[in-house]
């Protein structure tokens, strides 16, 4: 090899080798022989970060040079996962890496263990943006992903005696090798105080905001690499900060102490992330974080457009700006009051600007999920966007009055102002009516949207509706979750498939070829085994590699119904009780995630999954052939592991509540076959994989709203079903409790009484389904040709896919290559 080959660039072993080990000395300041594994984690992603800073400028300057258009993906939320991992394998740099640090006698896999993952995000729709900037970056599409620096993420989940504790995550505790500060980006973000009226030296009426405080914003970078291309996109997450205390000073008048306690508060914005996948009514701190991460990125995209082109009103040509969620919808009032009072725009040019430039995804069909901020908190903290917000209003209803000739219930339900009771403001009003495109993110979610939730949205404007089914990226949960697929995957279909997942239809003819079939079960076994190596580090559980594992893993949710899921293994823990001879292959049940820490009927599904557990494991009588495990801290890095290893995946959610679901995506993706019912892009799963493929069970959205319509009383559902209500009764004997009839009252009292998600409705027909399943699951060459089905015909659910659709029909971008010599 090239021994001149440069320490911070070169790809070689032995470059590799130097370079690692400057770094461990010049970075750590360890001698080799001293270093600790966090040491060699450091050393490793600084020798790799090295290797992308070159395209990282490169790509930066080639997208100003070449005018290219931008997306700028606002999200409250990026659950990126482990960085390192991802960034060797995108570099290509995996082969030579891994020798390397065999030669200077370290593993490659324990170092990528070490790494804290960044979980700055709740579930999806955090893991959703993170997936869409490893597309972008693959696609070769200029973007910048803008969100939050939490010092703290979701928190980590520990199980004490059955129950959720959460647990501070330190994530940067050992540094972070992968952000780059970037301090000379800082903006102002203002709060609270008041407005004034003004005529300026032009003699034109304006209007000021005098606030009360001032803080800052940093931006912290992470370079996104996209796979096999040298495109390096940004993510820019935004950090709280004081201004300098000689401002404070100044504006505190030498109270020193006041400065000080003013320094926390500021600090205190980017603190933490709100570990609530639903919004939490009336929280100041939550409002002033979407607030000021959207205010400094509106800054930082109107100094770039500043910068590259003839005047802001090109920056519609520069920027499509995504807002996910209405997390970032407040984008749509600063960015009019960016234009109106600091840029001196008239309303109708600034208002022309806003509708050329924001689209809006929603996530959710909850009605109760749709988030609004009370009246009088949002005028606290934000009075000028309030007026702005009044002003497009007042546009807006007259717009809707000439459109509906004063139908007075559609002016009240789409009025961005909630004036029943409490008065509030409606986010996803307001990003209705400022965005130009409006999206779901699966064609069911998509469909009832325009019936339900946004129905008057799309009477008005069916023209902003689309569909955009997500997808999730390939390069994380197939070839780094599982290296072993991915390389039976290679060798019989080649290797463009990472950038290409349709080609995986060429598996398809594989399904007749016993010796294929036989590999294909032989890799999922490795992953078996080498999760049920984890899970008896973790929980002490050992658990058989040959038994099915039956996983369920995601945010614990009632809709989502962890409960259903429950409630069969209670009762297939019976029936193996009553027929000791019964002939029926051996079930682990595996469930992970976390509930929002004020979420009581959660956590108390947590308490009895483990409570459960606890009894079923112990039971000499059936613990060979069920098992029943909660594999606590549900993350990134955890599901990486439980993915690869599962034989069926639960995704049971009540048919219309589960927007779309990416678990589903990722579960199929590495050949589990899915139980479920038809809701969110279950659906469309189901169609791309083939009904023969897909285990489908419950009420669909009509029947749901029907059984509705018709009086449901789950009590008499459960006097008719002698499962159900042998095993509702079983919980309630305490068995589960060690004699306490009370501990899950809540949870039982709720489906004998309401059981709002129709969880004794699907039963039987959920029960039943599982009967297929265990049926199906003993003929071992059955199920590999539906497993490879699955994969065969997952490539529409590829992240990439779903992006293109956003570049073609909303953001309107091209790709721009980057090359470096
Ligand atoms: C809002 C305001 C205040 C506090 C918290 C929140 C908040 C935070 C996170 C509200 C919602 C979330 C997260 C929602 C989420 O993850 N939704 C999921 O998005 C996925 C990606 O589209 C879908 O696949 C899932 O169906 C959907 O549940």
């Amino acid at each position: 090899e090239n021994s001149t080959e440069h320490t911070r660039t070169g790809g070689s072993v032995d470059s590799l080798k130097r370079a690692f080990t400057d770094n461990l000395f010049y970075v750590t300041g360890r001698t080799f022989r001293k270093a600790t594994p966090i040491d060699h984690y450091t050393a490793l992603a600084y020798t790799v970060r090295d290797r992308l800073l070159e395209r990282f400028i490169h790509t930066a300057q080639d997208y100003r040079h070449q005018r290219a258009k931008t997306v700028a993906y606002l999200s409250a939320e990026f659950l990126t996962g482990p960085h390192l991992g991802n960034n060797i394998l995108n570099l290509g740099l995996w082969p030579n890496l891994s020798q390397a640090l065999t030669e200077l006698g370290l593993d490659l896999d324990t170092v990528l263990d070490t790494e804290q993952e960044p979980g700055l995000g709740n579930g999806g729709l955090g893991r959703l943006a993170a997936c869409f900037m490893d597309s972008l970056a693959t696609l070769e599409i200029p973007a910048i992903g803008y969100g939050i620096r939490y010092e703290y993420g979701i928190f980590d989940q520990e199980i004490h005696d059955g129950w959720q504790v959460e647990i501070t995550d330190a994530w940067l505790r050992n540094g972070n090798p992968w952000e780059i500060p970037n301090l000379q980006r800082r903006f102002p973000v203002h709060f609270g105080g008041h407005t004034e009226q003004y005529v300026d030296k032009q003699g034109h009426q304006r209007t000021r905001w005098l606030p009360e405080t001032t803080i800052l914003g940093l931006a912290y970078d992470t370079p996104i690499l996209g796979y096999g291309v040298q495109n390096v996109n940004l993510l820019r997450l935004w950090k709280s900060e004081a201004r300098e205390s000689f401002d404070l000073q100044a504006f505190n008048h030498g109270d020193y102490y006041g400065a000080v306690n003013d320094m926390v508060v500021a600090q205190n914005l980017s603190k933490v992330l709100y570990p609530n996948d639903e919004p939490e009514v009336g929280k100041v701190l939550r409002l002033r974080q979407q607030y000021f991460f959207v205010s400094c990125s509106l800054q930082d995209m109107l100094r770039i457009t500043l910068r590259d082109t003839d005047g802001l009103d090109h920056f519609p040509d520069k920027f499509a700006v995504q807002l996910n969620d209405t997390h970032p919808a407040i984008a749509i009032a600063e960015f009019m009051r960016l234009l109106l009072d600091e840029y001196h725009a008239d309303w109708n040019r600034a208002w022309a600007l806003t509708q050329r430039s924001f689209a809006y995804t929603n996530h959710t069909l909850l009605p109760e999920a749709l988030e609004t901020w009370s009246l009088d908190l949002f005028r606290r903290t934000l009075p000028r966007h309030l007026e702005i917000i009044y002003e497009i209003n007042s546009r807006f209803m007259d717009e809707v009055r000439m459109t509906f000739l004063g139908d007075q219930g559609r002016l009240a339900r789409m009025s961005l102002i909630d004036e029943r009771g409490d008065k509030a403001v409606r986010m996803a009003n307001l990003a209705c009516v400022g965005a130009m495109a409006i999206n779901g993110v699966a064609a069911l979610h998509t469909e009832l949207l325009k019936t339900t939730v946004l129905k008057d949205f799309h009477d008005m404007w069916p023209e902003k509706f689309s569909n955009k089914t997500n997808g999730v990226t390939p390069r994380r949960f197939l070839a780094l979750a599982n290296r072993p697929l991915a390389a039976l995957i290679e060798e019989t279909i080649d290797h463009g498939w990472l950038r290409d997942l349709n080609e995986f239809s060429r598996l398809e003819p594989y399904i007749d070829d016993a010796a294929f079939r036989q590999r294909w079960r032989e890799v999922k076994r490795i992953a078996k085994v080498s999760f049920a190596a984890y899970l008896r580090e973790v929980t002490g559980v050992t658990v058989d590699p040959d038994s099915m594992f039956d996983v369920q893993a995601k945010r614990i949710h009632e809709y989502k119904r962890q409960h259903l899921n429950l409630l069969h293994v209670v009762s297939h823990y019976l029936r193996l009780k009553q027929q000791p001879d019964l002939d029926t292959p051996p079930r682990t049940f595996i469930f992970s995630g976390k509930a929002a820490p004020g979420y009581r009927m959660a956590k108390l599904v947590i308490k009895l999954t483990n409570a459960i557990a606890d009894v079923v494991n112990r039971d000499r009588k059936v613990n060979d052939r069920l098992r029943v495990v909660f594999v606590p801290d549900f993350s990134v890095k955890v599901g990486q592991r439980l993915y690869p290893a599962a034989d069926l995946s639960e995704q049971i959610s009540t048919a219309g509540k589960e927007a779309s679901g990416t678990g589903n995506m990722k579960f199929s993706m590495n050949g589990a076959l899915t139980i479920g019912t038809l809701d969110g892009a279950n659906v469309e799963i189901r169609n791309a994989v083939g009904e023969e493929n897909f285990y489908l069970f419950g009420l669909n959205v009509d029947e749901v709203q029907q059984r509705f319509a018709d009086g449901y009383h789950p009590r008499d559902v459960i006097l008719q079903t002698p499962e159900l209500h042998e095993a509702l009764d079983l919980i309630g004997s305490g068995l589960f409790a060690h004699g306490d009839k009370q501990l899950f009252a809540p949870l039982l009292d709720n489906l004998w009484n309401h059981d709002p998600y129709l969880v004794c409705a699907d039963f039987h027909a959920y029960r039943e389904c599982q009967g297929r399943v265990a049926n199906d699951f003993r003929d071992a060459e059955l199920w590999s040709r539906m497993s490879i089905l699955n994969v065969a015909r997952i490539g529409y659910f590829s992240s990439d896919r779903a992006i293109r659709e956003y570049c073609r029909d909303i953001w309107k971008v091209q790709p721009v290559s980057i090359t470096v010599s």
